[in-house]
C-alpha cells in the first residue's frame, strides 16, 4: 500500500491553468445570470485568477481568449500578471463569433474568409510572443448542420492548408493544441470530431503539435482514459481542458460529475508519464460558473483536480502490475479502486498548511472577505461575459 507520506513529494508539481472567461459572467442560450463582483476589465478576471492561486497554490497561470482579452499593450498585462504573481499561459483563438464564420474558418470555402480566419491565428502568434505564452490554442466551431450543404472531405484539405499556414508561424518552444469536439455548434458534421482526426491534423504538423482533450467532449459512454493513454504514448496530449458533463458540453466544475471518471484519466496521465517536472501536458480548466460563485467554483475546481491527483499517485503500482502479470482480475481491481477510495482531505490540509497556504482554501476564501471586497468595489461599469 503506498501511503501518503511517499506520494507527497510529487504534489509539488501540480499546476493547472485557469480560464479567464471563468471568471465573466455566462450562462445558457436561456439566460446570462450577473454575478456581484464580477471583473469589468481583463484585469480585473486577472486579479481573480491571482486569487485562486493565492488560496490554493495550485493554479499559476491564466490561459486568455483573443478576442475577449484583447488589450492594448500585452506586455503590460503581463507584467501586471507576474506583479500578482501569476503568468498568462495559453492563448485560445476564436472564429466563432463572427458573421464571417457562419459557415466556418479554416475550413471555408472562400478563400477571403478563410484567409480572415488564417490571420486572426496569425495575430494570436503575436500575442503569445509579448505574453510569453508557450500554446496557441485551437477549438473549430466549423462543421455543417445537414447532409450535402458542404463539401467534408474538402473542408479537411483545406483545414490542414491553413493549419500548416498557422504552424508555420510558430519559432522556439511554441506549440499549437488541436482541440476536437464531437458535435455543437454544428449538429451533422464537425470538422475536427474526435481525438483520430486531431491526431492526423497535429502529427502532418509536426513536433510542436499536439491535441487538447476537453473532457465535456466526448459521447456518453466514452473512454477517455483509453484515449489520454494513446495520445501519451505518440507523444501527442498536448493538453487538457478540464470541466465536468452531465449531458453535452456542460462545462461544469472538473470532478462533480464524475470523480471516479477523473481518477481514472489521472491516473492514466501519471501512468503514461503525463505528470511531473518533465511533462509537458498543459493541465487547463475549461468551466464555466453559471449559477454559483465564480472565485470559489475556480477554488473548488483546481482542488477537486489535487485530490483526485493525490488519489491516482497512491495506486500501488507495483502490486498492480503484479496482480496483472498473475492474472489476477479482482486483485488488480481491488488495488485500484482501494487508491480511489481513499480520502486524501485531512493529508491534503496538513500538507498545505505546512506549505503556508490555507489548510482548507474554500473555508479560508468564504472566511476571507475577499468576495465581499469585490462585489463592493466593482460598482458600474459593465460586467464582461462568455463572448464579450
Ligand atoms: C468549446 O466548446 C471549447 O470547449 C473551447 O475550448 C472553449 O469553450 C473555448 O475555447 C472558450 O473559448
Ligand atoms: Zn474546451
Ligand atoms: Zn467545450
Amino acid at each position: 500500500m503506498t501511503t501518503f507520506a511517499e506520494i507527497a513529494p510529487q504534489l509539488e508539481h501540480q499546476a493547472i491553468e485557469v480560464p479567464s472567461w471563468a471568471y465573466g459572467n455566462s450562462g445558457t442560450r436561456f439566460k446570462v445570470f450577473g454575478t456581484p463582483g464580477t471583473p469589468r476589465t481583463v484585469e480585473e478576471k486577472i486579479a481573480d485568477a491571482a486569487a485562486v492561486h493565492r488560496f490554493t497554490g495550485l493554479a499559476p497561470k491564466v490561459a486568455l481568449h483573443i478576442p475577449w482579452d484583447l488589450v492594448e499593450d500585452f506586455a503590460a498585462l503581463r507584467v501586471y500578471a507576474n506583479d500578482l504573481g501569476v503568468e498568462l499561459g495559453t492563448i485560445n483563438s476564436n472564429t466563432f463569433q463572427d458573421d464571417d464564420y457562419k459557415f466556418g474558418g479554416l475550413t471555408h470555402h472562400d478563400p477571403t474568409i478563410r484567409q480572415k480566419a488564417i490571420d486572426h491565428h496569425l495575430e494570436c502568434v503575436e500575442v503569445m510572443g509579448a505574453t510569453g505564452s508557450r500554446d496557441l490554442k485551437i477549438w473549430l466551431a466549423d462543421g455543417s448542420n445537414y447532409p450535402g450543404q458542404a463539401d467534408i472531405r474538402g473542408r479537411q484539405d483545406r483545414l490542414a492548408d491553413s493549419l500548416q499556414a498557422i504552424y508555420a508561424q510558430l519559432s522556439g518552444d511554441q506549440r499549437l493544441v488541436l482541440e476536437y469536439k464531437f458535435f455543437e455548434p454544428a449538429f451533422y458534421h464537425t470538422d475536427v470530431p474526435d481525438w483520430g482526426t486531431a491526431l492526423a491534423h497535429v502529427q502532418a504538423l509536426g513536433e510542436n503539435a499536439s491535441v487538447c482533450l476537453d473532457t465535456g467532449h466526448h459521447a456518453p459512454g466514452t473512454n477517455i482514459e483509453f484515449i489520454v493513454a494513446q495520445l501519451l504514448r505518440l507523444g501527442k496530449l498536448g493538453s487538457f481542458d478540464f470541466n465536468s458533463r452531465f449531458y453535452a458540453d456542460d462545462d461544469l466544475i472538473v470532478g462533480a460529475a464524475d470523480p471516479f471518471q477523473l481518477f481514472r484519466i489521472l491516473f492514466e496521465v501519471i501512468r503514461g508519464g503525463g505528470y511531473g517536472p518533465d511533462s509537458e501536458v498543459a493541465f487547463m480548466l475549461d468551466q464555466c460558473h453559471n449559477v454559483e460563485k465564480k472565485i470559489p467554483g475556480q477554488i473548488r475546481s483546481v482542488l477537486n483536480v489535487q485530490e483526485m491527483t493525490a488519489r491516482a499517485l497512491l495506486v500501488d503500482r507495483e502490486s498492480l502490475e503484479a496482480a496483472q502479470q498473475e492474472g489476477d482480475v479482482l486483485g488488480a481491481h481491488e488495488i485500484f479502486m482501494d487508491a480511489f477510495y481513499t480520502d486524501v482531505r485531512a493529508d491534503l490540509a496538513s500538507w498545505r498548511e505546512a506549505r503556508g497556504l490555507p489548510a482548507h482554501p474554500m473555508q479560508a476564501y468564504a472566511e476571507s472577505g475577499h468576495q465581499e471586497t469585490i462585489e463592493a468595489e466593482r460598482v458600474g461599469g459593465t460586467q464582461v461575459g462568455w463572448g464579450a
